[in-house]
C-alpha cells in the first residue's frame, strides 16, 4: 500500500503539482494531499486507512454527505442505461423545470459541466444580450478560470499569491473591470464614469472564495439598482451558495432576483454538472435560438442529470435547510466559544450550509480584512486538526461546509478536539 507521500512525489511526476486543482496541492498550509480511498456520509479515508470528518465535501457539492445511497442508485441506475448519448434525454427537462421553479430568477437554464463552463457562458451572453464588453467583478470573488475572470481572483490563485493568472491577454483583461466587494459607494462611481459601458456585474452573493464574506445587504441591493438604471444585467454566481444556503439560494435569501445566475456544485450531487439561466429573453439569445453561441459534448450527460435529480429531491425535504444551517452554526458557535476561552483570537460564522473560519478577532466583511488574518495560524490548526482526524480545506482562502450527514455528536467532537488545540497553544494573532 502506498501512503499519501509515495502518492504524492509519484503524482509530481506527471501531473503539474501533483493534482488535477491547484487549491488540492497543500501548498499554503505545507505537507502532502490526502490521496481519498472513500467516503461515507459524514466522513472520508485516505488511502493510509485514516478517517477524517470532511468539512470540505468536494468544496461545496455533497450536501448529503459521501455517497449517499439514494444518490449512488440513481447513477447506478442511469450508468446501467448508457453513459452519454450527445443528445438530448428526458430527465434533463426534469432538472432544468426543478431548477426553474426552485430558484427565483430562472425562467429557462442550459445545463453545462463545470461552474466555469456555466460563468464563462453567461458572460458571454451578457455581452451578446446587451451589446457591451465592459465586466465587473470583485476583488477576490473567483468564477471559474476563463480569461476574463482570472483578474484578482480568489481562491487558488489567492491561496498562492497570484492573483491574476499569466496567459490571460492584455487585451481580454483590460474589459474587467475590478472593484472591492461589499464597497458599494464604489460602485456607484464606477457605474456613474462609466455605466453605460457596463455589459454585466458577476458577483458571488456570499465570497466564498476569499474565505467567507457575508455580503452587505446594501451592496446586493447596489449592485441590482445600478444595473437596471444603466441596462446592464446582474449575473449572480451562485455555483457555490445555489442550494447550499437556502433551498432557494442566495436570491431567495437576500431577495435579489438577478438577471442571470450560475449554478454547479450542489446541483450535481458529486457529478460534473453546473448550469446558467434566467430571463427568458435573455436566454433565447443562445444558439439555436438566438446568436450567442455555446455547446458542449457532455452538456446533460444523463449519469450527471440523475445525481443532480436525486439531490435536489432530498434536499426539497421539509426542515432540511433549517436542520444545515444549525449544524453550520453549532461548528462555528462552539468552535469560536472554544477559542475565546483560551485567549485565541479566532472567530467562525455561517450561512446555511457555508462557513467561514478566521484567525482574527472579528469576522472580516472585506477583502483587505481578510488579508490581515493570520494564515500562519490557520495552517498550524489546519495541521493539528488533520492530524486528530477533522478535514478542513488546506487554504486560509477557502471556505468549509457541512452536510446533512454531520451529526450533532460529529461537530461536537470536532469542537472538542479543536478545543484541546485552543488549550495547548493559546495563539494570539499579531495586531
Ligand atoms: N474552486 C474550488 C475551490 N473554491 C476548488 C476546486 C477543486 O480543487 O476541486
Amino acid at each position: 500500500m502506498s501512503t499519501n507521500a509515495e502518492l504524492f512525489e509519484r503524482a509530481q511526476k506527471h501531473i503539474p503539482g501533483g493534482v488535477n486543482s491547484p487549491v488540492r496541492a497543500f501548498r499554503s498550509v505545507g505537507g502532502a494531499p490526502r490521496f481519498f480511498v472513500r467516503g461515507q456520509g459524514a466522513r472520508a479515508t485516505d488511502v493510509e486507512g485514516r478517517q477524517y470528518l470532511d468539512y470540505v465535501g468536494s468544496w461545496g457539492p455533497l450536501i448529503l454527505g459521501h455517497a449517499h445511497p439514494e444518490v449512488i442508485e440513481a447513477v447506478r441506475k442511469a450508468a446501467a442505461d448508457g453513459l452519454s448519448f450527445g443528445a438530448p434525454v428526458a430527465a434533463e427537462i426534469e432538472l432544468a423545470e426543478t431548477l426553474c421553479r426552485l430558484a427565483p430568477s430562472l425562467d429557462m437554464v442550459r445545463l453545462v459541466s463545470s461552474g466555469t463552463e456555466a460563468t464563462m457562458s453567461a458572460i458571454r451572453l451578457a455581452r451578446g444580450h446587451t451589446g457591451r464588453d465592459l465586466l465587473v467583478k470583485f476583488e477576490g470573488c473567483y468564477h471559474g478560470h476563463s480569461d476574463s475572470l482570472l483578474v484578482k481572483a480568489g481562491s487558488g490563485l489567492l491561496t498562492f499569491g497570484n492573483p491574476s493568472s499569466s496567459g490571460v491577454p492584455a487585451d481580454t483583461a483590460r474589459h474587467t473591470l475590478v472593484l472591492p466587494y461589499n464597497d458599494a459607494a464604489a460602485l456607484e462611481e464606477a457605474f456613474a464614469r462609466q455605466g453605460d459601458d457596463i455589459a454585466a456585474i458577476i458577483v458571488e452573493p456570499v465570497a466564498g472564495n476569499m474565505n467567507l464574506i457575508a455580503p452587505d445587504p446594501a451592496f446586493l441591493a447596489a449592485a441590482r439598482a445600478l444595473t437596471v438604471r444603466h441596462g446592464a444585467l446582474l449575473i449572480f454566481d451562485e455555483v457555490m451558495t445555489g442550494f447550499r444556503v437556502a433551498l432557494d439560494s442566495a436570491q431567495g435569501l437576500f431577495g435579489i432576483v438577478p438577471d442571470l445566475s450560475t449554478f454547479g456544485k450542489v446541483i450535481g450531487g458529486g457529478m460534473p454538472l453546473a448550469a446558467f439561466g434566467g430571463r427568458r429573453d435573455i436566454m433565447e439569445k443562445i444558439a439555436p435560438l438566438g446568436p450567442v453561441y455555446q455547446a458542449g459534448t457532455l452538456s446533460g450527460n444523463p449519469v450527471a442529470v440523475a445525481a443532480g435529480l436525486a439531490t435536489l429531491r432530498l434536499i426539497e425535504a421539509p426542515g432540511f435547510y433549517e436542520r444545515l444551517s444549525a449544524r453550520a452554526q453549532q461548528l462555528c458557535q462552539g468552535l469560536t466559544a472554544a477559542a475565546r476561552r483560551h485567549g485565541v483570537d479566532f472567530c467562525a460564522q455561517n450561512i446555511g450550509g457555508m462557513f467561514g473560519l478566521y484567525f482574527a478577532r472579528a469576522c472580516p466583511d472585506s477583502f483587505a480584512a481578510v488579508m490581515r488574518c493570520d494564515t500562519a495560524a490557520f495552517g498550524r490548526f489546519f495541521h493539528a486538526m488533520l492530524e486528530d482526524g477533522h478535514y478542513f480545506a488546506p487554504s486560509a482562502f477557502e471556505a468549509g461546509f457541512v452536510s446533512a450527514a454531520h451529526s450533532e455528536a460529529d461537530i461536537k467532537h470536532t469542537i472538542a478536539a479543536a478545543e484541546r488545540y485552543f488549550a495547548g497553544r493559546g495563539l494570539k494573532t499579531e495586531d
